[in-house]
């Protein structure tokens, strides 16, 4: 992978959702896959966000991770626009806690499918662990640091039972 040029792309509705897309990009950085992260409006920036979306398979990016709150329309538009695969990650809302964004994400017409995460950190960092799952396909160092990620949180889950003390 060339750390010059991203291949995944991080993109949010707000900067207010960094916070809980932070999460994805500390993986990506664990796995030192090169990515961008950029603060792309569906509402306020739509003319920025399809130009993000039809550009993005000539910049070489090779998986999209989009969060959004409320009327989570990021993930579904950019889909419209490319065929580069997009993870969605529903951000915990102000009112409705995140399950008004993840049924704006998940429920998306046949024939434009977006994956779709767990509403907040774990799903962000899901999405992007499932980026490097991707990635790993054609990486066999990235799919050996993988198996090595697997193996660490299997050694720690299972050391857990030690804790379990009155
Ligand atoms: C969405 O509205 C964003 O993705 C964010 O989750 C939510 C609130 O945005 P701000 O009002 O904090 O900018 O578009």
């Amino acid at each position: 992978m060339n750390a010059q040029h991203p291949a995944v792309g991080l993109v949010m509705g707000s900067s207010s959702d960094w916070d809980t897309m932070k999460a994805a990009a500390l993986i990506l950085a664990e796995f030192a896959i090169p990515f961008e992260a950029r603060v792309v409006s569906a509402h306020r920036m739509p003319d920025a966000m399809f130009n993000y979306a039809e550009s993005a398979a000539a910049r070489g990016l090779q998986a999209i991770i989009a969060g959004a709150g409320g009327a989570a329309h990021l993930p579904g538009m950019l889909a419209c626009k490319t065929t580069v695969p997009v993870l969605g990650v529903p951000v915990a809302s102000r009112h409705l806690q995140g399950v008004d964004s993840l049924h704006s994400i998940v429920q998306m017409p046949k024939g434009i499918p977006v994956a779709t995460f767990a509403i907040g950190t774990a799903g962000a960092a899901n999405a992007a662990l499932f980026a490097v799952a991707m990635l790993a396909r054609h990486d066999p160092t990235l799919h050996t640091a993988l198996e090595d990620y697997r193996a660490r949180q299997t050694a720690a889950a299972t050391a857990m039972s030690a804790e379990l003390s009155l």
